[in-house]
């Protein structure tokens, strides 16, 4: 070959070369981005030159531009570029176009309004004891299960009248999870988290309407929901001495049959110092926000605080009555293997409690125990770590404090935006532009929501007491990551977005006759705990996740995770106007 043609051939390779388009994925919210709002995508695949973004419907180019940065993380050899198309903020139907992929989005006003209510709605299909009426549920419609009106009282929960072996009434109510069962550690929780968000955004929950059996009363819906499972919560208080029975369970999980199959008994077992306080506290909130609707709800918000505070004062006369499932499985037949949501300290559910009756009440005995519960640091909000709940009570924008409660919750304040601070640091040059999902310690049973999530609902408490932006941009970034822009590039809430779990651990989807699972559940999420002992396709913190009905560990869904979904997608939904 001589040497004009060695020249052609190299030229010919490198032009190739030069022409032949990077390999890889685009990862952005499925779902959607406010026309305000920052939009971020990410190129999973190494380096990748310019993006150009064109109109979907007529294929006119509407923006191009060059890529921001390239980022690791530490566990994963994999490279990510981050593509910033904030500039566009006209509303309509994109494709992003970048290497040799392209992916579909919408920049529209209220993008995350069918999320949050979906997932409000998905407490409607998790409702036990009543029919799932089609005009409700639509193709996911079903008869009632579980009625629970027969409920055995375990041996392990004897009170002072009540024997073992006695059957009560404990019906409505939701069930918690993937299982069928029902318990008030997660119920608590779950409720007075999104009531937590409801007291924020009042005028946005009244607009909210999601098609339940009491849509046409003169309560908003949100609370119309939560009172199905507030009611239940009212009958697992033993009458006679005011403690709160942990959970009611079947002895063991079912399997995947439905609802109206189940035979095992069901029981109340153990009263615990957990479910008293997290029952004392979210119906302390529910005394409250259920006081203005006393025509559809008569009597509730007066019965729900005498209620609390017998819970509160049992369990200040118990307060190392933990819920030891093993320990009480020596004891007492016949054995208990479900959920077990036990806990080692209820300080933080003490704090969360006492600062709850003491708002409502004006009572000091309550505010000299939350001083004396208060935590030296803040986290996101979990079933276990309740103290984050106490805080929102204390720094609620539109209460009035006196001098010395003013003192106390401007602590409290510091507390809080040292964890925002922190929460930010790194999150503009990640590699998924969040401060979710760059540490390897995010990746956990349940992180999604517990992390993801409620880091997020943090930084939106954050953004409210301090009016400092940064912290509210960061909290659409996680909601970003949840819905698309990740390692695996699941969005993460059933019936959403382009690529969505399909098989959740769930009994309710699987053992319908409907191929779809039901919408608006935000699954567990990347696990690299793998309790399932499924094999995953990855085991790298990030990725470990698999769409597989027997993946408890990575693919159940949750109320408490739901609870996460409504608090962050109703308040980033109510403060979209402020980006
Ligand atoms: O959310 C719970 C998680 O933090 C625990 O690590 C896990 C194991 O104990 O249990 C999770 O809660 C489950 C509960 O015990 C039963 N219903 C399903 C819940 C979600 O997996």
């Amino acid at each position: 070959m001589d040497k004009k043609m060695l020249g052609w051939l190299l030229a010919l390779t490198s032009l190739s070369a030069c022409s032949r388009p990077e390999q890889g994925e685009i990862r952005l919210n499925q779902v959607g981005y406010y026309p305000h709002q920052e939009k971020v995508a990410v190129w999973d695949g190494g380096k990748v030159g310019n993006y150009i973004i064109t109109d979907a419907a007529t294929g006119a180019e509407v923006l191009s531009g060059e890529t921001s940065y390239t980022a690791f993380n530490a566990w994963s050899p994999k490279e990510r570029t981050v593509l910033d198309f904030s500039a566009l903020e006209t509303p309509g139907r994109y494709v992003l176009r970048a290497g040799d992929a392209t992916a579909t989005f919408e920049v529209k006003e209220g993008v995350l309004s069918p999320l949050a209510d979906a997932a409000l709605k998905s407490f409607y299909y998790q409702r036990t004891g009543m029919a799932i009426e089609a005009q409700y549920a639509g193709k996911w419609s079903r008869p009632a299960g579980h009625p629970d009106t027969c409920i055995m009282v375990h041996p392990n929960a004897e009170g002072p009248v009540r024997k073992a072996g006695d059957i009560i009434s404990s019906p409505r109510g939701w069930y918690d999870a993937g299982d069928y069962n029902k318990y008030i550690v997660n119920s608590g929780y779950s409720i007075g988290l999104m009531q937590a968000i409801y007291r924020l955004f009042p005028e946005y929950f009244a607009k909210q309407s999601i098609n339940i059996p009491e849509s046409g009363n003169r309560t908003p819906d949100f609370l119309d929901e939560m009172y199905y499972n507030l009611s239940w919560m009212l009958t697992m208080q033993d009458p006679a001495d005011g403690g709160v029975y942990h959970k009611l369970t079947a002895p063991s999980f079912e399997g995947f049959i439905k609802p109206t199959e189940c035979r095992q008994q069901r029981y109340v077992v153990s009263k615990s110092v957990t479910a008293a306080l997290d029952f004392a506290a979210s119906m302390t909130q529910a005394s409250q926000l259920f006081a203005p609707y006393e025509a559809d709800y008569p009597g509730f918000a007066k019965q729900a605080l005498e209620a609390a505070r017998r819970a509160y004062d049992w369990a200040v006369a118990h307060p190392d009555a933990f819920y030891k499932q093993e320990e009480l499985n020596e004891q007492y037949d016949p054995d208990v293997s479900t959920g077990a949501y036990g806990d080692r300290s209820a300080q933080d559910e003490f704090f969360w409690a006492a600062s709850e009756l003491y708002y409502a009440t004006g009572d000091k005995k309550y505010r000299d125990k939350a001083v004396a519960c208060a935590p030296a640091a803040y986290g996101a909000p979990s079933w276990g770590s309740t103290a984050p709940l106490g805080f929102f009570v204390w720094l609620l924008p539109s209460r009035e404090l006196d001098e010395a409660d003013q003192a106390f919750a401007d602590k409290l304040k510091s507390i809080l935006l040292a964890y925002a601070d922190q929460s930010l640091e790194g999150a503009d040059t990640s590699a998924f532009h969040a401060p979710y999902g760059d540490e390897e310690g995010d990746f956990f049973w349940g992180c999604l929501s517990e992390k993801g999530a409620n880091q997020a609902t943090s930084l939106v408490y954050a953004y409210l007491v301090s009016g400092n932006k940064a912290y509210l941009v960061n909290a659409y970034r996680n909601m970003d990551y949840i819905l698309g822009r990740n390692a695996t590039g699941y969005c993460y809430v059933t019936g959403f977005g382009a690529k969505s779990p399909m098989h959740p651990h769930h009994r309710l989807s699987a053992a319908d006759d409907v191929v779809e699972p039901l919408p608006g559940f935000l699954v567990g999420g990347p696990n690299p705990g793998q309790q399932d002992g499924v094999v995953y396709a990855s085991t790298l913190p990030d990725e470990a996740y698999a769409d597989d009905v027997n993946s408890y560990a990575s693919n159940e869904i949750a109320i408490n995770w739901s609870a996460g979904l409504v608090a962050i997608s109703s308040a980033l939904d109510a403060l979209a106007g402020e980006l």
